[in-house]
C-alpha cells in the first residue's frame, strides 16, 4: 500500500469501514429478507386455502337449504315453481324433484356432462368424491309420486374463478377428484402438471417460483383443493431485487467514499502541488511571488500548519536568496555608478577618487592610493583609508623608484607581500613598507601616467589572480575615462580660446561679460572694460609678413597678461583687437590699467629670432558700468567709441569718458 496515493489509501481504509456493514446488510437482504417473504407468502396461501374450503362448504350448505326449499315448496305450490325458484334465485344451477326410482319428475337448469343421472348425485356433505357438480338432496313429503328434492351447482371454470376471487389476487385454484382435475383457473395442461407434481402431497408445498397449499377432500368440501400463487417474496422477485438494491447501495457508498477520500486528501494534494511548483521555481532560480503559490494552500487544519512550516522554509530561502541578490545588486550598482561617473564626469580628481573607492570596495581592500604625474615626480591624486590602516602616504616618488615607481616605469602591475624579496616589491621609505600590495599602472593616450595600488585585504587573505584581473579591468576603464576627460578638456579649451594667442575667444568673452554684468547689477558692484587695438598694424603685416604679425600678436597678449589680475578676463576680440573685462574696477582703476598697458607695449621693442626689433604701440578705449553702459552691448559700444577717440587723438594712448 506504500506505493499508493494518499487518496487511494483513504479510499481503501474508509471503504473497508463502510463495506463491512454494507456487506452484512446485503447478506441480510439476500438471505433473511426472502425467508421473511416466504413466511408471509406461506401464511397468505394457507389463509387462501382456508377461505376456499369454507366457501365450498358454504356452497354445500346453501345447496342443502335450496333442496329443502324445493321440497317445501313442492308440497305447497307446484313442483314446477319450486325448482324454477331455486335456480332462478341463484341458489343452484340445477334443481329437480325426483321419483322414488331416482328419475326426475320435474327439473330446472342443466347438469354438466359427466355428472351422471340426478338420482345418483352424492350429497356434498357426505364428503364423497363428486363429479363436476356439488349437490344436496332431501326427502319430499306430502307430494304424490315424489320422493326427493335435489339442488346442484356446476363445478366448472367459472366456479373456480369465483373461488380464486375469494382466495385473493394472484391466486389460482384447482379442484381435483382423486387425481382428476374437476375445475381450475389454470389451463388444463398446467392444471394437470400441477396435479401431477403435487400428487400425494399435503399442506404447503414450494414448487420453483410457486407456493401451493393442498388440502384433502372433507365433509362439505368433497374435492382436493389446491390454492397456488407465484412466490413474489417481500419485494416481488426476491433475490434479484435484493441484489439490485445491494448494487445500488454499493454504488452510492462508493461515490460517497470517493468524495470523502477526495475531501480528506485534497489539502495534501494541494500541498504537494505547491511544493512541486516551489521546487520548480527554486530550480529556475526564480524566488519571486512564492507567497502567491503558498497562498493556494487551505487556510486551516494540519495542511495549513504544514503550509506554514513550508512558508517559513520558503521565506528563509527567499531571505538568503535576496541577500545574495542584494550583494550582487550592490556590486552591479557600484560598477554602474563608476560607469556613469566615468562617462559623465569631467572632473579628473573626482573620477580618480571614484575609481579608487570602487576598487577598494569591490576587492575588499583595507586601503588604496592613486598616484599620477608621470613622467615627472609622482603625486597622490586620490587615497582611501591609508591613515586608518596605519600606512605612510607616498611622497616624492619618481618613476623607477620603490614599488610604486617601478610599476610606473615598467608599465607592469605587481602583486605580493611588500619587501618579501623580488626587486619590484622593494619599497622606498616614503611609501608603505609592509603588508600585501596589488598595483597596476594607469594609462592615458597610450602612455603610463600613474599607478593604482591597493594595500591588504579586509579578511587578510592575500590578493589573488582574480583580484588582479578585476583591478586591471578597473584601471583600463579609468584610463579610458581619463582620456575622455582630457579630450573633453581639450575640446572645451579649443572652443573657448583663441588658437593663436591662447587667450579667451570672442565666445567666451561674451559669456564672461554677460555673467559679470549680471553680478554687478545684482550686487551693485563696479565693473569696467578696456578695448585694445594695435596701431598701424596693417603696416607690420605689409612690411614684415603675416607670420611676424602673428608673433607680435602673441607677444602683445603676453605683455598685457602681465599687467592684469587673475579675476580679469582677457580675450582676443577679433583680428588685432582685444578686450579686458575688469570686475570690481572703477573708472579710475581702469584708467590706471590702460596707462600701464600702453606703457608695457611701448617700453620695449618686440623682438623675434633673426628679425629686426619692432616698436609697437597700442591704443585703448575704456568704459565703466553702469555710467557708460548698463548692458554688455552698450558698454562695448562705449569702449569702442573711446578707442576711436584715442586713435583720433594720435594713437599710443588711452581714452575713457570721465577719467
Ligand atoms: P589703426 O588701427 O592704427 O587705425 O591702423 P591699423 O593698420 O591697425 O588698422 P586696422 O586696425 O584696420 O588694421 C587691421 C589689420 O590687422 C588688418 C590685418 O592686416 C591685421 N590683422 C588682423 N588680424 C590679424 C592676424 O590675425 N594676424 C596678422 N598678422 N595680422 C592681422
Ligand atoms: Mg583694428
Ligand atoms: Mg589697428
Amino acid at each position: 500500500m506504500s506505493g499508493l496515493s494518499l487518496r487511494t489509501r483513504l479510499f481503501v481504509v474508509l471503504g473497508a469501514l463502510f463495506l463491512v456493514p454494507l456487506i452484512v446488510g446485503g447478506l441480510v437482504v439476500v438471505f433473511v429478507v426472502p425467508h421473511i417473504g416466504d413466511d408471509l407468502m406461506d401464511a397468505r396461501i394457507r389463509d387462501s386455502g382456508v377461505a376456499v374450503r369454507s366457501e365450498i362448504r358454504d356452497e354445500c350448505r346453501l345447496l342443502g337449504l335450496a333442496a329443502r326449499a324445493v321440497a317445501l315448496e313442492s308440497g305447497a305450490d307446484t313442483t314446477t315453481n319450486a325448482v324454477a325458484n331455486a335456480v332462478g334465485g341463484g341458489y343452484a344451477t340445477y334443481a329437480a324433484v325426483l321419483g322414488p326410482d331416482g328419475t326426475a319428475l320435474m327439473q330446472f337448469g342443466r347438469l354438466p356432462a359427466g355428472a351422471g343421472p340426478p338420482g345418483a348425485l352424492p350429497n356434498c356433505t357426505s364428503g364423497q368424491g363428486s363429479g363436476p357438480v356439488l349437490a344436496q338432496s332431501v326427502p319430499v313429503t306430502g307430494v304424490t309420486g315424489a320422493a326427493r328434492a335435489v339442488a346442484a351447482r356446476s363445478v366448472d371454470r367459472a366456479y373456480a374463478n369465483r373461488l380464486a376471487d375469494r382466495a385473493g389476487a394472484g391466486t389460482d385454484v384447482v379442484l381435483l377428484r382423486g387425481s382428476d382435475v374437476v375445475a381450475s383457473t389454470l389451463s388444463p395442461q398446467d392444471s394437470r402438471d400441477l396435479a401431477t407434481s403435487l400428487r400425494g402431497k399435503t399442506d404447503l408445498v414450494h414448487l420453483g417460483g410457486r407456493v401451493a397449499q393442498v388440502s384433502k377432500a372433507s365433509s362439505g368440501a368433497p374435492y382436493v383443493v389446491i390454492v397456488t400463487a407465484a412466490n413474489t417474496g417481500l419485494f416481488g422477485n426476491g433475490t434479484l431485487s435484493s441484489l439490485l438494491i445491494l448494487l445500488a447501495g454499493a454504488a452510492v457508498a462508493g461515490l460517497l467514499l470517493a468524495t470523502v477520500a477526495r475531501g480528506l486528501s485534497k489539502p495534501f494534494a494541494d500541498l504537494t502541488e505547491v511544493a512541486e511548483r516551489v521546487a520548480e521555481r527554486v530550480a529556475d532560480g526564480d524566488l519571486h511571488d512564492l507567497d502567491a503559490i503558498v497562498e493556494l494552500l487551505p487556510p486551516q487544519g494540519e495542511a495549513a500548519r504544514l503550509g506554514e512550516a513550508f512558508n517559513r522554509v520558503t521565506t528563509e530561502l527567499r531571505r538568503n536568496m535576496s541577500e545574495l541578490e542584494q550583494s550582487q545588486e550592490d556590486l552591479r550598482e557600484s560598477l554602474e555608478r563608476i560607469g556613469d561617473t566615468l562617462v559623465s564626469t569631467h572632473d579628473m580628481e573626482a573620477l580618480v577618487q571614484v575609481v579608487l573607492e570602487t576598487a577598494v570596495v569591490t576587492l575588499q581592500a583595507k586601503a588604496g592610493v592613486v598616484l599620477s604625474g608621470a613622467p615627472d615626480e609622482l603625486h597622490v591624486v586620490a587615497e582611501h583609508g591609508l591613515q586608518v590602516a596605519g600606512l605612510v602616504a607616498p611622497t616624492g616618488i619618481t618613476p623607477g623608484a620603490g614599488v610604486l615607481g617601478r610599476v610606473v616605469a615598467s608599465g607592469e602591475g605587481v602583486r605580493g607581500s611588500i619587501g618579501s624579496g623580488p626587486a619590484e616589491l622593494n619599497p622606498v621609505t616614503t611609501e608603505p613598507g609592509e603588508g600585501d600590495i596589488l598595483a597596476t599602472p594607469l594609462r592615458s593616450m597610450g602612455a603610463v601616467i600613474g599607478v593604482l595600488a591597493l594595500y591588504g585585504r579586509e579578511d587578510d587573505r592575500p590578493f589573488d589572480a582574480t583580484d588582479d584581473g578585476a583591478l586591471r579591468t578597473l584601471a583600463r576603464q579609468a584610463g579610458k575615462a581619463i582620456d575622455n576627460v582630457q579630450l573633453h578638456q581639450e575640446a572645451t579649451r579649443l572652443s573657448t580660446t583663441d588658437g593663436l594667442t591662447g587667450l579667451w575667444n570672442f565666445r567666451y568673452l561674451s559669456m564672461s561679460l554677460a555673467r559679470e554684468i549680471e553680478r554687478s547689477t545684482r550686487f551693485q558692484r563696479p565693473l569696467a572694460v578696456l578695448m585694445l587695438d594695435l596701431d598701424n598694424f596693417k603696416q607690420v603685416n605689409d612690411r614684415y609678413g603675416h607670420a611676424r604679425g602673428d608673433t607680435v600678436l602673441r607677444e602683445l597678449a603676453y605683455r598685457v597678461q602681465e599687467q592684469i589680475r587673475e579675476v580679469d578676463t582677457f580675450a582676443r576680440y577679433g583680428g588685432e583687437e582685444f578686450v579686458v573685462v575688469l570686475p570690481e574696477t572703477t573708472v579710475e582703476g581702469a584708467a590706471q590699467l590702460a596707462e600701464r598697458i600702453c606703457d608695457a607695449v611701448r617700453r620695449e621693442p618686440f623682438r623675434a629670432d633673426g628679425e629686426d626689433p619692432l616698436l609697437v604701440t597700442v591704443s585703448v578705449g575704456g568704459a565703466a558700468f553702469p555710467d557708460h553702459g548698463a548692458s554688455a552691448a552698450t558698454l562695448m559700444r562705449a569702449a569702442d567709441k573711446a578707442l576711436y577717440v584715442a586713435k583720433g587723438e594720435g594713437r599710443d594712448r588711452w581714452h575713457m569718458p570721465g577719467a
